[in-house]
């Protein structure tokens, strides 16, 4: 049976007097995941506004033991405390490394990368805002295509690299994306992960108000309208077995992109750019969307 809004536990492990900006798609993911994780977790954040806004010491927003690591190396160091663990002898501990955008797929990848070659027993969680937020918007790879950053300031000229092709490469048990505004969808995909012995991906679409330049009350909106409109696809795939757990209603590109400060430069042309790489995958015909 699917997963119920009235099954989650009522306790927030991650949450309550964060120093999030309002309307922080991290936070908000970071609140979802915990409720999937429960309280025998540990947390390993590198450098990121994650970071920043949990909080130090006595103060931390995390309900659970969460250990700030330097940017390169939250699943190395995720790595690490599963040996202590196994060491001993402690079992049923979730460990979980939570990583932005840049710690996941730029600066931090090559420990990503080495952790779930080995298959390590634990969760890698990337929260993408698609920029360098922490330290004010820069671009970074997992970027979109056209999207206006603090130094990509007409738009960025190359793709969004496909991180979750990327980790399915390296043959781990679990690969999904998730997006903040299907919470049911992003807290079964980290319930499962939980579940499972070896290395999980999860990939989850964390809008940054600033960065995307959208009112801050509007990010689950357009966390929304990314997978409504196709660009962003709820999918999984488990054991070598790809499941799309999702059908967007495919809203045009357009409403997705134009709202936002950042895509302001964009031509007719790109849109509709966008809009046919769309439709390709989605193998829909050139007048749909
Ligand atoms: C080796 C290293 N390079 C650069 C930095 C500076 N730095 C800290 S956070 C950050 C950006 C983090 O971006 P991301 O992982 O996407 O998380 P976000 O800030 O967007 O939440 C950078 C470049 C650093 N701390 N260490």
């Amino acid at each position: 049976m699917s997963l119920r809004i009235e099954d989650l536990p009522q306790a927030d492990l991650f949450g309550p007097g964060n120093a999030s900006c309002r309307g922080c798609g991290a936070a908000i993911a970071g609140r979802q995941a915990m409720k999937a994780l429960g309280s025998r977790t540990i947390v390993t954040i590198p450098a990121s506004c994650m970071a920043t806004l949990s909080g130090s010491n006595q103060k931390t927003a995390w309900q659970v033991p969460f250990y700030h690591t330097l940017f390169e190396i939250a699943p190395a160091v995720s790595s690490g405390i599963r040996a202590g663990l196994e060491a001993q002898g402690i079992k049923e501990v979730q460990v979980v490394s939570w990583a932005g955008d840049a710690g996941s797929a730029d600066i931090g990848f090559q420990s990503l990368s080495g952790a779930a070659e080995r298959n390590e027993d634990m969760i890698h969680v990337c929260y993408d805002n698609e920029m360098y937020m922490n330290t004010g918007g820069q671009m970074g790879s997992q970027t979109p295509l056209y999207a206006a950053t603090s130094n990509t300031t007409l738009g960025k000229p190359t793709k969004k690299k496909n991180m979750l092709a990327i980790m399915e490469a390296h043959g781990i048990g679990y690969v999904a994306s998730a997006s903040i505004a299907y919470p049911l969808d992003l807290i079964s995909k980290v319930r499962k992960a939980a579940a499972r012995e070896g290395f999980s991906y999860i990939h989850i679409l964390a809008p940054c108000y600033r960065g995307w330049n959208i009112p801050g009350d509007q990010t689950v909106e357009f966390a929304r309208r990314a997978v409504e409109c196709g660009l962003w696809e709820l999918f999984e795939v488990e054991d070598g077995k790809r499941t799309r757990n999702y059908e967007p209603s495919f809203i045009s590109v357009a409403d997705y992109l134009l709202p936002q400060g950042r895509f302001k430069h964009i031509t007719k042309e790109q849109v509709d750019s966008v809009q046919e790489s769309v439709n390709r995958h989605y193998g829909r015909g050139r007048s749909e969307g």
